[in-house]
């Protein structure tokens, strides 16, 4: 029996071009952080291999603290590291792979041939191959078949299981369901799959370690498997993000927006990046969203907040009265009547809320 680590799509040195300068430079450093972490993991849970299904790197030209960060966790591990480059990462003369001095445990997959490696301590051979463009047009997968020799035959790579497009490694279930493989780890999906049985083979993609941004939610890791000597594998999903980015919609009707956000909030988010997005309606005066802001102060890593609500409707009931504020309800209300889309619509709520606030002196902040 031993225990493997499977992750993918690290994606070091993504550039988060919607954030500002020093927002992404911290967000790059934390995510360079990462195979220091999961070195420390690997040595916690007895991890015995170590299989990285490419796009680790984000580009070819990665700061050089990066692949430095890169090479000195994969070290620590000090357990066999195999790397099969992806689209984002291939191989080429002029990648980190081909010009860093990679330790001695990691096996970097440097062509679109499978390569074997043999693991005699573990009764396993490892088996992978690259993406030496950003291409890959033809399955890397095609013609291959691991003996039955009572060996565990795993194998790492960076593809898609009946893509719709031939671009990034056109795997077929029919050819995993052939390969005779006991577990093939897959990297390029960056949403996590539940683990595939096709034929005798498993296989599965993590998805990304970290959330990069808002389409990249909720927990994220890598996947812990436990292969037997009769060749079974099982797996277990391992969370690992160190942040996690959340939306979270709150309906403010009836409450103040704190109250409401208080109540549907879990424990635990300061590590979190939230968006949280306000809806239903409000008094006259809107959400101030700068006070609510800072009462939320320091409950999580980053947050974003979004005001999506509405006035109340039985503002419109003041709208025949005789004041400047009955005709300018009124005028709206016409407005609103005659309005031909939704997207109208809010535009004239959130206008009739913004004039009653001017007309009554108010800060909406
Ligand atoms: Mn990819």
């Amino acid at each position: 029996m031993f225990r493997f680590l499977h992750g993918a799509d690290f994606h070091l040195d993504s550039p988060f071009t919607a954030l500002s300068r020093e927002q992404a430079a911290s967000r790059r450093a934390w995510i360079r952080a990462l195979p220091d972490r999961l070195a420390e993991y690997v040595r916690a849970q007895g991890v015995e291999l170590v299989l990285l299904a490419g796009d680790l790197l984000d580009t070819g030209s990665c700061y050089r603290e990066t692949a430095e960060a890169l090479r000195r966790g994969l070290e620590r591990m000090a357990v066999p590291v195999f790397i099969a480059p992806g689209n984002h990462d291939w191989y080429g003369a002029e990648s980190p792979y081909a010009a860093e001095d990679w330790p001695e445990n990691v096996h970097i997959f440097r062509t679109g041939a499978v390569e074997s490696v043999e693991l005699p301590a573990l009764n396993a051979v490892v088996h992978g191959a690259a993406f030496t463009a950003p291409e890959q047009e033809t399955s890397l997968l095609r013609g291959f078949s691991a003996p039955a020799d009572g060996r565990v035959h795993l194998m790492v790579l960076h593809g898609e299981v009946n893509a719709a497009e031939a671009r990034y490694d056109p795997l077929t279930k029919e050819e995993i369901a052939a390969s005779g493989l006991a577990y093939l780890a897959l990297g390029h999906i960056h949403k996590r799959t539940e683990p595939l049985r096709l034929g005798g083979t498993l296989c599965a993609w993590p998805g990304c370690p970290e959330g990069r941004g808002f389409d990249e939610l909720g927990d994220r890791g890598v996947y812990l498997g436990r292969a037997d000597d009769s060749g079974a594998v099982s797996l277990r999903f391992a969370p690992f993000a160190r942040h996690r980015y959340e939306i979270l919609r709150v309906d403010v009707t009836d409450r103040t927006p704190l109250e409401a956000v208080e109540a549907a909030l879990p424990q635990g988010t300061e590590d979190d990046l939230y968006r949280i997005i306000l809806e239903g309606s409000t008094g006259e005066a809107g959400v101030d969203l700068t006070a609510l802001g800072e009462a939320l102060s320091g409950r999580f890593c980053a947050l974003e907040l979004r005001d999506e609500t509405r006035i109340r409707e039985e503002l419109w009931a003041r709208a025949g009265e005789d004041s400047l504020r009955g005709l300018f309800l009124g005028e709206l209300r016409e407005k609103l009547e005659a309005a031909g889309t939704d997207g109208e619509r809010e535009l004239i709520r959130r206008a009739a809320g913004f004039g009653l606030a001017a007309l009554d002196h108010r800060d909406l902040g």
